[in-house]
Parts: C-alpha cells; structure tokens; sequence
C-alpha cells in the first residue's frame, strides 16, 4: 500500500545538529548535561529542531504536553512538588445507542420543498424545526454528557506528589520538553543541588504508558501516587505496588454504559513501596517506574472487543512490566519513528533564531514580527505527530480534541462534526505518508451505513445511507436539533470522498473494492433526494444548508435553509465521479454508472455572482454574516479540485475574490482552510501570512487573548476553546504549499512564499501513488525526485513548466528546476 520512504537524515548529521544547537551560550545546563548523556548512552535522536519546551509547569491544559498512542493519552503538566497527569482512553464514551429517527419525517418533506420552490425559507425553515429534526434531545445542544448522545470524556488524573529533601530549596534550571523525533516528554529541574528527571511516553507496541523518575542522587525519588477521576470511579490498591480504578459512564438514561479500567504499578529500584488509603507511598528509590494501563468496554464499530476492562488492562500491565524499560523505549521509538520519518521538512536552517526562548515565548516574539521559520517547520511536524498519537488503525478516529480532553463536558461533546471538522482532521493523512492513520475515519463512515439507512428511509423515503451534520459511537446519523445547522446532509458525501481520495492517493484495489459498496450507497441516497427546481432545470438537493450560514432575503428576513447549496453540488459532483470512475476500475455496475453520469451532468453548477464571486447558494442572496466562518462554497477549489488555478481560471479568480471580502479571520479550523485554499490559488504568500495568523498566541501569562483562532502554548489549535481541526488542517495546508497531485498533474512548489526562499521536504505524496521529495533555494526548485509505485505517466508542473515522465514500478525520477532529468 503505502511507500515508506525513511528519513536519511544520518547518526553523523544529526550529533552535528544538536551540537551545533548546544553550543550556543544560551542553552541550560540541566538540558546540556541530558544531552550529553543520551549521547554518552547512544540514544542520540534528539534534534533541537524538533523540541517543544518550556521553562515552567503547566498551569493550564493547553500547556500541558499532550502523549498518546492512538488509543491512550496523556497530558503531562509537570508540576515539580505536585503534579497531575492528564489520562485518556479513546473509547471513554457516556451515552449509548439511540433512537433519534423521527418515524414520519418523511411525511413532512413534500411540504417542506413545496415551500422552498414557493421562496418561502422561513416557512420551510420552520417546518423543518418542526417535524425534520432529529427526535428528543439529540447532542443535547452540544452538551450531551447526560444525554444519551453522550460526550468524549476524560479517563482519569494521575497526581504524583513529589516529595523533595530540603522542599523549601529553590528549583533550578526546570525545563519540560516534548521530543517529536522519538515522542518522548521530559521534566528535568534541579533542587537543592539534586538533579531530577522524569521521562514519558505512550507506546503503541506495549499499548502502556512508561513514566520513569531518576535523580543523580541515591535514595532520592520519593513521591506519592493516587489515581481519581471527577466522578463514578472507584480507586483501589491492588497489593503494594498497584492502584486500579475502575467505574462506568452514564448511557443517558438512568443507568450505566461503558465500564473502564486504569491500572498503575509502581517498580522501584532501592527503597520502599507501600500502599496506605489507596495511594501508594515510594520512599527513598533511586529510581522510580512507573506503568499505566487502560482499557474500554466499548462495544462500537471500533478498538479493541473488551468485556473486562480490568483484566484487559492487567493483561497488558503484566506483558509491560515484563520487559525492561531499555526495551519499552526502544519499542516505543522504532514503532513511532516508522510514521514519524517518512516525511521530513528543513525551512531555512531549520532552527530557531531564538534558541533561547521557549516555545511558547517562540509564539509571541513572532506575533511581535520576529521571523521563525523553524518554529513554522515545528508546528508542521506537531501536526503529524498528533495524527500518529491519535489515530492509530483499528481505533477510533480522532475526535475534536483528537484523544486529549481533561472533563466530562467536553466542548461540543468533542464528538465527530462532519460538516468539516472530521473530514480536516485527516487532510494531512495522505499527503504526509501517513495513509494507514486514515483507517480509523473508514471504520466509522462504514458504521454509519446501517443506522444512515433508517435515516434515509425515514426522513427522504430514499435508498442508500446518510449521515447529518454530527456523529458519535452510538451511530447516531439524524439531522441535527435545529434546522440551521443541522439539516445538512451532506455528511456523508463529504465522508466518502476520503475513501475516494485514499484510493487516489494509494491505486490500493482491494481498498476500492471494500469501499465502493459504501460509496455506491451514498450516492444512491444523493440520487433519489434530488429533486430538480425549475428556473433551470438543475438538479439540486432540498433542503439544504450553506453549512452554519445564513441569508437574507429579498425582504430583509434572515433563512437557513435553501434548495441546493453550493458545497452540495460540489460534493455530489465529486461524489457521483468517484462512483462512476471506481464501478468502471471493477467492471462493476455499467447501467448505475451511466444512470449517475446523467444525474451528475444536470446538478447545478458551480457559478459566478454579478460581483464576481462563487456563489454560495443557488439564488444571490445578500449574505447576513459576509465574513462567516465556514467557506463552504470553496470546496471546490480544496479538499475538491473541480476549481484550480490552471484549470478553471475563471472560477478560481471568483474564489479568490471569495476570499478576500470573507477576510483572513475566523476560528481555529476557518483559518487552515483558507490557508489550503490559497495555497491551491498559487498564493503562497498569502498562505503564509495564514499560517501566522493560526500561530498567533491564543494565550499569554495564563491570558487568553484571541477570540478567534490561534495557537495556545503547548501548540495545539484555538478555535477557541481547543479544537485539534486547526492542527490538523494547516498541517494539511501547509503541505498543500509543497505539492499539489490532481487535473492529472503533479505541481512541485506551487505556492511556496518568499519567506521560505531555501529548504527541503522529503516524502510527501502525491495522488497516483508518487511519494516526492523536493530541495530550493533562492526561491526557486533545485532538484526534485519523483519515485512511482505504479508503472505510469506523470505530468509534473512547476510554475507555468510541465513535462510527462514515464515511470517503472519503483523507479525515482530525479529532475533540476528546468525539469530535466539529472
Ligand atoms: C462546526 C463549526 C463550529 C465548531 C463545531 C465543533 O459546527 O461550525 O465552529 O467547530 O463544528
């Protein structure tokens, strides 16, 4: 499937890096000496280039060092006398399946398309509040924690309360750190002449979480360890060394669901361990191991089929603690390093011209117009190691916070949104090399066809399967609770295009053919809920939001709900395309796919307003918010590309126009789109002034200080509050500054800004199965390699240049910035 195209960057290379980084006068002492251990011990991997750090505690989740692996998490405050270790488990679930289907929706839609032809909004509107909502509460307005919708919640609190010789001595030279070379975080400070380290990781292999705690003191490691959570839990010690706890959620109705299960064992080298009120004392170690295991009875389309947290997750902590921590580490690395290095990216030195701030500092001397390139390179790669740390194959995927969350009321349940927000989560999938981390968004579209069938049935009387505008475990596939967000039903065509795409991205058949089942039903469901409207004969879905827009009509009135937005038309388009091109790869359902292709030449058709922008409805309306978060209606131009700079120039002028009256504001999530937007209009200035503006500090001295957008101090994205979108999609975005694959073409450097006049990326993927690596300078490309997995032709474009290549399976390609071979 995928190529694994590894970093090269050499032993050698990177001793020189991280010396070169250490000499300068600047760097602590603690950091220095830790340094030059791991190299005495031949763990060298830490490169400055790719550490976050800070000089100070935690005081705030979005502080905090997020860990994970897919499926655990944890969020290390570092507090140096009391500290609190965030804990997640990916399946930690209230609520539970339930029937939000209204039986007779369906009995209301004529009545509701009658009035949209009628150009009475409101009335339809009303109507669909009415009878076209999801039954009872749904998401309960995105508080769904008691309701049986349900929220993503927090497993669990470890407090480890740190008990130092001379606790009143001053702490010296702390620094807390998150490596993205090997995914490891690390506290190191110095009291009262005591230097104290505690190191960190989640790993994949072992499914545990290893925190160890040295001194360079003998005797010197005591600390207490409890376990608790904010409600239903029990905690217990289990013999001397172990505490459990376990408890279960609410399904949303009076009793309980999900049960779950954190462990935590205590090895010790030197002194004592004991258990007293279900805490456990360590008194006097040298050094201190500690190993957390998890585990969810979620019973859903995804993770692991447990029965008995406990077991499981002693299972678990039996086979870690068989090993050594040596080994564990190692493990850890070896499994994240093979995602992590497929793809490497250098702008300019690659380093900080700062190397004395911390990170968090790094944000706000930017914001003040310091230039950092190295800190933009930082945040690309936080990008792919938040993907890698939360969305691991046969998991779930990542949800609004990823897998990091420390309450029971997550915002907005932090549940799966698909009017952008899932979907953005994975635009970094593919084109970062990360293609398998894509699989978890497939189990869940695949577990939406059976309940998105009843959906369809009862709401449309239409075949196939859809999904709304929200989703959870549970299957839950209705509108949303009101009518001006929650009637888009486009979900699904949006979710399907990722199948598409992957396929694109991968030529992988065995995927194609596991995924057209699912892709045929959706566009069955598209097909019978068209209806055609008769100004121009198009065919266009009803009812139909702009997501989370408004209008106003001819009379001033504001309206939600339209016949055939323009992201719909798009979508389907896209949508009835990969259908009819995937039966045809098959050889499978000929009289569907021509069917379709009539369908898809009558939808109506993405087109210019008299001022000369894309349209986001069928009619001109007069928008009632014109800076409005979501850009809808530029689906088309990114993730889609039935709008491009050299295809459609027209249209791209309009979607550039678009942009500029929308303005470059907006929350977290608004701004990476429009970022991969002008990066797919060539614009790569313009990209970058985005990508500054996501990097504005959303938070200073414990300040929150944007109201939209923004980057908080452990680098995850403000919506506000945190939204892992914002992440994900600039990560996405800014790759879409490197490379861009479709109208058959591979464009190298299509939008890379003056600021970045010299760098290199290695591995990135392009759409036909290429993987590519580039080198600049000056602004203009010096050498790209091109390698196929396929025997094939590829045009590759840079600026107005474009010449085909023939490839064998396997060959790579190498050419100058004339696009000669070399
Ligand atoms: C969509 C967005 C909101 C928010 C929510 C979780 O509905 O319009 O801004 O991101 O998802």
């Amino acid at each position: 499937m995928t190529d694994t195209t590894r970093s090269t960057k050499s032993h050698e290379e990177g001793h020189e890096i991280l010396l070169r980084g250490i000499s300068c006068q600047f760097v602590d002492r603690v950091f220095l000496i830790l340094v030059l251990v791991l190299l005495g011990r031949g763990l060298v991997l830490a490169q400055v280039e790719h550490i976050i750090w800070f000089d100070k505690p935690a005081n705030h989740f979005t502080a905090s060092t997020p860990l994970g692996n897919g499926r655990l998490g944890a969020m290390i405050f570092g507090d140096v006398d009391q500290d609190r270790i965030v804990l997640n488990e990916s399946g930690m679930w209230s609520g539970s399946r339930q029937e939000s289907d209204r039986p007779e929706a369906y009995l209301a839609l004529p009545d509701i398309r009658r009035l949209l032809l009628e150009g009475k909004n409101v009335e339809a509107e009303k109507l669909i509040n009415a009878n076209f909502t999801c039954a009872g509460p749904g998401s309960a307005r995105g508080s769904g924690a008691r309701a049986q919708y349900g929220a993503y919640q927090v497993l669990g609190n470890l407090h480890l309360k740190f008990l130092h010789e001379a606790s009143d001595a001053i702490v010296r030279n702390y620094r807390r750190e998150l490596d993205l070379s090997e995914a490891v975080a690390r506290v190191s400070y110095e009291k009262a002449g005591v230097q104290y380290l505690r190191e960190a990781f989640i790993s994949a292999p072992d499914q545990a979480m290893v925190l160890r705690l040295t001194a360079n003191k003998k005797g010197a490691a005591s600390l207490d360890v409890g376990l608790d959570r904010p409600e239903r839990f029990t905690t217990v010690a289990v013999g001397t060394n172990e505490l459990l706890m376990t408890g279960r959620l609410e399904n949303g109705h009076g009793g309980d669901n999900v049960g779950y299960a954190a462990r935590v064992k205590v090895i010790s080298r030197g002194g004592t361990i004991a258990s007293e009120n279900n805490n456990l004392r360590v008194r006097g170690a040298d050094e201190v191991l500690l190993l957390i295991t998890a585990a969810t009875e979620i019973h859903t389309f995804a993770g692991r089929k447990v029965n008995d947290a406990a077991k499981v997750a002693a299972d678990d902590l039996a086979l870690a603690s068989s090993k050594t921590f040596a080994t564990l580490r190692r493990n850890h690395v070896a499994d994240y390093q093979s995602y992590f290095n497929r793809v490497s990216l250098r702008i300019g030195s690659g380093r900080s011209p700062v190397p004395a701030l911390s990170t968090p500092q790094r944000l706000v001397a930017m914001s003040e117009g310091k230039s950092d390139q190295g800190l933009m390179q930082l945040y690309f790669d936080f990008g792919r190691y938040l993907l890698i740390s939360s969305s691991r194959p046969g998991g779930l995927p990542a949800n609004l916070q990823g897998i990091w969350a420390e309450e029971i009321q997550t915002p907005w349940n932090a549940d799966w949104h698909l009017n952008v927000n899932v979907q953005m989560n994975y635009w970094p999938a593919e084109v970062c090399n990360l293609s398998e981390l894509h699989q978890p968004l497939f189990a869940l579209i695949e577990s939406l066809q059976e309940p998105g069938t009843r959906t369809a049935r009862k709401y449309y009387g239409a075949r196939g399967w859809v999904a709304h505008v929200i989703t959870n475990p549970w299957g839950f596939t209705s509108p949303g609770e009101a009518a001006s967000w929650g009637a888009t039903a486009t979900g699904a065509a949006w979710l399907c295009q990722h199948l598409w795409d992957h396929y694109l991205f991968t030529g992988d058949r065995n995927f194609l053919r596991w995924a057209y089942p699912i892709i045929k039903g959706s566009a069955q469901f598209y097909r019978d809920m068209l209806i055609k409207e008769p100004r121009h004969g198009w065919l266009v879905t009803a009812p139909s939001n702009s997501p989370e827009n408004s209008f106003l009509l001819p009379d001033g009135t504001r309206a939600h709900i339209s016949m055939g937005a323009t992201m719909d038309m798009q979508l389907l388009r896209y949508l009835f395309s990969a259908c009819i091109e995937a039966a045809k790869i098959l050889g499978s359902d000929a009289v569907f796919a021509r069917e379709l292709g009539e369908i898809r030449n009558q939808l109506a058709p993405t087109s210019i307003s008299s001022d000369g922008r894309i349209k986001e409805w069928l009619d001109e309306y007069k928008e009632a918010e014109p800076e409005h978060r979501h850009v809808s209606h530029l689906w088309g131009l990114y993730p889609g590309f039935e709008i491009s700079a050299h295809g459609t120039p027209d249209l791209a002028a309009a979607a550039r126009k678009t942009l500029d009256i929308r303005g470059d504001g907006g929350t977290g999530w608004s701004i990476a789109h429009k970022l991969a937007l002008r990066a797919r209009l060539g614009d790569g200035d313009r990209a970058y002034y985005l990508l500054r503006a996501q990097l504005k500090p959303a938070m200073v001295n414990d300040r929150i200080t944007t109201t939209g957008g923004g980057t908080y101090p452990n680098f995850f994205g403000a919506h506000p509050p945190f939204q892992i979108d914002g992440n994900f999609g600039a990560t996405g975005g800014i790759a879409e500054m490197f490379l861009q694959s479709y109208d058959g073409e591979i464009a190298l450097l299509p939008a890379l800004p003056k600021a970045w006049s010299e760098g290199e990326v290695r591995g990135l993927r392009a759409r036909g199965g290429y993987t590519v690596g580039l080198r600049w300078q000056t602004g203009r490309l010096v050498e790209a390699n091109v390698r196929s997995s396929n025997n094939s032709t590829a045009k590759i474009r840079f600026g107005t240049m474009v010449r085909s290549f023939n490839f064998k399976r396997g060959e790579t390609i190498r050419v100058n910035g004339e696009l000669h071979r070399l």
